[in-house]
């Protein structure tokens, strides 16, 4: 156990350090409580949800991992969601998918759902002292397919179409019960495996479905749309490209979700946040790690997510940027994923708080290049960790590696119940 005398001396030791080089960590410390993650709610069962009539998962996204103890009712999640909040600092906001709703053991299939299937999520979020966001859900489902909102098939099409304006009311309803915008974020996977006969048709499909869907106007809600490079078993084309949805983000007004995932892994997540901070209202994050591929690992502390946060804070984007999660790891301790990554998330936008960015500006605006990349390279040997520690202490949770015993306790007590 780290002792708050130990985390309170290294902490002065670290503020004087910082304060040499132009940095109050008080203020960083004050800006990282302000910041509200959105934690994804399907961490803790593998993107299962709650239908009485789940089917597999589908839609090109895959889970790995047997890992015991996954949630398997909306109890049992919630439980996991506050067990995981209670060890990670600040407060934080959780992201539901539609398949999550309260259904009371009745069938409501897609086009049926209402707000009312999501009453209890409102009331139990407002008495944790969380705020809600929302997803559509058009993955595992009868008629899901490779094709929803751009489907020729209007039956098919239509379907979506409803669910994904029922989602969208649900969402007005939680920001409306919250007092704070509900984020809703559209994501399909529709696509093909082989390279369509027309790449235009569908895409063009999926354009006419957006603008019906969005021709209802919220005030409590906010909409945002999420690009992918490509499905497993959807390889060749996806009709919501990035093109597709920045066009149509910038056109009409829509936040455009970035998945650091979605991209080649060679492009920069991080370069892209200040072109699209001209061109559309907001930005949508999905933080998510991807292993060669979209695999959706756990966040940890690399270079990629420092990177994206140190462009949020040096672009002053807080207020324009929404960070949510999204990973899904099956082969580790549930809990024990969501608190590292959202605590990685946390600790890259800490680092970045904590940068002299004036003085690195005003380096650059005075062409003294060498001091610009050297005082980036000595900020990398600052001691932010024990800012992180202190950040803990203060919001009374385990800082260091303390959590890990806590974790193991809830699984022994709690998860290894679940058989
Ligand atoms: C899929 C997208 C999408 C999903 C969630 C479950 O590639 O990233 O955001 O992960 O909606
Ligand atoms: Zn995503």
């Amino acid at each position: 156990m780290l002792s708050d005398s130990t985390i309170t001396q290294a902490y002065a030791a670290a503020k004087e350090r910082y304060a040499a080089a132009g940095v109050d960590t008080d203020k960083a410390m004050d800006a990282l409580q302000k910041i509200s993650l959105s934690l994804h709610c399907w961490q803790a069962d593998d993107v299962t949800g709650f239908e009485k009539q789940a089917g597999a998962l589908s839609g090109g996204i895959q889970v790995t991992g047997n890992y015991p103890g996954k949630a398997r009712n909306i109890d049992e999640l919630r439980a996991d969601i506050l067990k995981a909040a209670s060890l990670i600092p600040g407060r934080h906001r959780l992201s539901l998918h539609e398949t999550y709703g309260d259904f009371q053991g009745k069938v409501v299939d897609r086009d049926e759902v209402a707000p009312e299937h999501f009453r209890t999520w409102m009331e139990w979020a407002a008495a944790n002292g969380m705020k809600l966001d929302f997803n559509s859900t058009s993955f595992s489902h009868p008629k899901s397919g490779n094709l929803t909102l751009a489907n020729p098939d209007s039956g098919i099409r239509n379907f979506w179409i409803e669910h994904t304006k029922r989602c969208r009311l649900i969402s007005e309803e939680m920001g409306k019960y919250q007092g704070d915008p509900c984020i809703m974020n559209l994501w399909i996977h529709d696509g093909s495996k082989e390279v369509p006969a027309s790449r235009l048709k569908y895409r063009r499909i999926l354009k006419e479905s957006l603008d019906e869907i969005f021709a209802q106007k919220y005030e409590n809600m906010k909409d945002c749309i999420e690009a992918k490079l490509f499905g497993i078993g959807l390889e060749s084309y996806t009709v919501g490209s990035y093109d597709f949805y920045l066009g149509y983000g910038a056109k009409n007004g829509k936040i455009v979700t970035l998945d650091t995932g979605h991209f080649h892994l060679t492009e920069s997540i991080a370069d892209k946040l200040s072109s699209l901070l001209l061109f559309t209202p907001e930005i949508m994050l999905h933080v998510s790690r991807p292993v060669r591929w979209d695999s959706d690992h756990v966040v940890i502390l690399n270079d990629d997510i420092t990177d994206l946060a140190r462009e949020i804070i040096r672009c002053k984007a807080l207020d324009k940027v929404h960070i949510g999660l999204d990973y899904f790891d099956g082969t580790i301790n549930r809990i024990g994923a969501y608190v590292i990554g959202t605590r990685a998330t946390q600790k890259a936008l800490l680092m970045a708080l904590l940068e002299p960015s004036a003085r690195i500006q005003d380096y650059e605006d005075n062409g003294h290049y060498f001091e610009r990349l050297a005082v980036q390279e000595e900020m990398k040997n600052m001691p932010w960790g024990a800012v992180w520690d202190m950040f803990c202490l203060k919001n009374g949770v385990p800082a260091g590696e303390d959590y890990i015993s806590d974790i193991q306790k809830y699984e022994k007590d709690v998860l290894s119940h679940r058989a």
